[in-house]
């Protein structure tokens, strides 16, 4: 089992080192690593870790920026994201914090960091224990900011 990391140096946090201390501390499987400059350069990373560095899965990890263009360039990158899966018949699990989510600096690094985190353990579950996923279905998960749990106790 490797699991691929895609990550950019628009992010302001180093979200490919989290993502794989994260993935450490939960399996032993390989890790292969792509940075890129930003989000548009993911998609095909991402493939790349897929077809040409055999992962059988990939975390795509970055930081759209606050204005109207950066969630227009996040669309697009997300677009490339689920085209690159339909391809590749392989998860991509993305790991978006948009800047404007934070009210500072602070918060910001924090929840790159905790959201990357989460869905490091989310790749782990989908790609080694789905059942685990599965005893979570409905439950109202997020990550980062609080879970919200499920509409009906
Ligand atoms: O291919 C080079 C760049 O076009 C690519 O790296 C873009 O993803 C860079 N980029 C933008 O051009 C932009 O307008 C990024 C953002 N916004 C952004 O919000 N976050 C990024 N990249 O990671
Ligand atoms: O690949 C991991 C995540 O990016 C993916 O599961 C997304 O679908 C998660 N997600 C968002 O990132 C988001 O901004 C979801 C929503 N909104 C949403 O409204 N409902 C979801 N997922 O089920
Ligand atoms: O309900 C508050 C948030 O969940 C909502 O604003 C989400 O859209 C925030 N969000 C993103 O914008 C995103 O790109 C989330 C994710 N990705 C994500 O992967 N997981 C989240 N929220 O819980």
């Amino acid at each position: 089992m490797k699991i691929g990391i895609a990550d950019t140096t628009f992010a302001r946090v180093n979200m490919g080192r989290v993502a794989i201390d994260e993935i450490r501390r939960h399996a032993s499987v390989g890790i292969e690593r792509s940075t890129v400059p930003g989000i548009k350069d993911l998609p095909v990373a991402c493939k790349k870790l897929i077809e040409e560095r055999g992962c059988d899965i990939v975390m795509a990890l970055g930081m759209p920026g606050g204005v109207e263009k950066d969630r227009m360039c996040a669309h697009e990158a997300s677009q490339g994201l689920i085209l690159a899966q339909l391809m590749t018949n392989r998860h991509i699990i993305e790991v978006f914090v948009h800047a404007d989510e934070a009210k500072d600096d602070q918060e910001l690094a924090w929840l790159l960091e905790q959201r990357t985190r989460e869905h490091a353990l989310n790749a782990v579950k989908l790609a080694l224990y789905p059942k685990e996923l599965e005893k979570a279905a409905g439950t109202g998960q997020r990550q980062g900011f609080p879970d919200v749990g499920p509409a009906r106790q």
